[in-house]
């Protein structure tokens, strides 16, 4: 390449990985915050025992963030059908079983149809599962001819061959460096995944996905506090819990919740409000995710309520230039998680994501595991990049971008080995 394409190709890479103009980059320049502690009651008591945590303490956290973040999910919404519209053992991957399931909404003549694709290792009778969205389809994941393409509306993305907002065949494979199939099975695990769309289409567009299905009459479109769309996706992956607790193949009590950036803050969200999945992984989830809000350092709560409307629920939008004021902060999202295993992970390049707010988080809810027994993030300095710690909350800040890669799958692997294969 000739030098001033290769400058440019340059700043193309800095501007994507450390983010946008006019948002603070600078570690000086982070304002001085408190934070709520999960562990007092807003009278001032100390919450002293396990049982006063689960009975009281963290329901009043688990209200706050779903009535002032993520929205209300409708209770008793659930897919009635779930239907196996194939299985083979003729797949790319060696020892592997395909299945793809399709997840029925009927409600009232409509229909919502959600597709997950599924391979499982032959050779372990019934595997722990990693379980996450995919942005661009099932086929997206991998080159395997026989997975079927989503017809949900999806972002158009030409170069990922995403045209008139559908996926099309061009899209198989495109996200395979993401999902390392093979590694996973031969590790032992089985792999689930669906296409975020084919919940909710990732627009701010409450006529589409599945907030129809639980509209009042008039209805069209989520009051204050009732579910947006990461919430919509949290619902998700509990609906497809539903199916993978009933397949022989699965074992039901080792499903790991994974997403990346806005899904994982999507995992995150799915396993405070669903205690059947046994670990989570957010993979750089950033602002309203792992991050702690207050820190305003890269993507801030008004910038995410701006770009991304729909995320969260309407109430969240008075937190914009206001993030002092919030009832909470991300590390009790961890918190919320305890005492289950979790792991937060960054990228170095990734300061939009602000991988030392990330770090934080685990961090401040540490004195919650401690409750349980568990070790978390002791040190309130983060590791050097590339050395991971494993307690029951982990962590790691890779070298690179923005992404998720082999290397973050291969810490995954050997943390749920740490943690769910002790069993
Ligand atoms: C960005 C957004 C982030 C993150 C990311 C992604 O544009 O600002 O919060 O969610 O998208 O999901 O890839």
């Amino acid at each position: 390449m000739k030098p001033l394409i290769l400058f440019f190709v340059f700043l193309l890479t800095v501007f994507q990985s450390a983010g946008q103009d006019g948002f603070n980059y600078d570690e000086s320049k982070v304002p001085q915050f408190k934070l709520t502690d999960p562990l007092v009651f807003p009278g001032g008591r100390k919450v002293r025992s396990v049982k006063s945590w689960e009975r009281r303490r963290k329901p009043q956290i688990f209200n706050l963030f779903e009535d002032q973040m993520f929205g209300k999910i409708p209770a008793g919404l659930k897919i009635t059908h779930f239907r196996v519209l194939e299985e083979s053992t003729e797949t790319p991957y060696k020892n592997a079983k395909r299945k793809q399931v399709e997840m029925i909404l009927e409600k009232e003549g409509k229909e919502l149809r959600i597709l997950m694709l599924i391979y499982l290792p032959v050779n372990v009778p019934s595997a722990p599962v990693f379980l996450g969205y995919n942005f661009h389809g099932n086929h997206s994941v991998t080159t395997d001819v026989e997975v079927k393409i989503s017809e949900s509306w999806c972002n158009n993305n030409p170069s990922l061959g995403i045209i008139n907002n559908q996926l099309t065949e061009q899209s198989r494979g495109v996200e395979s460096g993401r999902w390392p199939i093979q590694m996973i099975l031969d590790a032992g695990y089985g792999v689930a995944t669906i296409f975020y769309g084919d919940v909710d289409p990732d627009r701010d567009d409450f006529t589409d996905g599945v907030h129809p299905f639980a509209y009042r009459e008039n209805q069209s479109r989520p009051l204050p506090n009732e579910w947006g769309s990461i919430a919509a996706w949290a619902w998700g992956l509990s609906q497809a819990m539903n199916y993978l607790e009933k397949d022989p193949g699965v074992d039901p009590s080792r499903v790991i919740l994974i997403g990346h950036s806005r899904l994982g803050k999507t995992a995150l969200w799915a396993g405070a409000i669903d205690s059947r999945f046994a670990m989570i992984i957010s993979n750089d989830s950033g602002c309203g995710g792992a991050a702690l809000s207050r820190r305003k350092f890269g993507e801030t709560v008004k910038r995410i309520n701006t770009s991304f409307p729909h995320w969260y629920c309407t109430n969240f939008k008075a937190y914009n230039d206001n993030e002092e004021n919030l009832p909470f902060d991300q590390h009790e999202l961890i918190a919320l998680l305890a005492p289950r295993p979790v792991y937060i992970a960054s990228a170095q390049e990734d300061l939009w994501a602000d991988p030392r707010g990330e770090y934080l988080s685990g961090f401040y809810a540490t004195p919650v595991y401690h409750l349980f027994g568990k070790n978390g993030l002791e040190s309130p300095v983060p590791p050097s990049v590339n050395q991971p710690v494993m307690n029951q909350i982990g962590y790691h800040i890779r070298t690179g971008k923005h992404d998720i890669t082999e290397y973050d799958w291969t810490q995954y692997i050997q943390f749920a080995d740490r943690h769910l294969l002790k069993k």
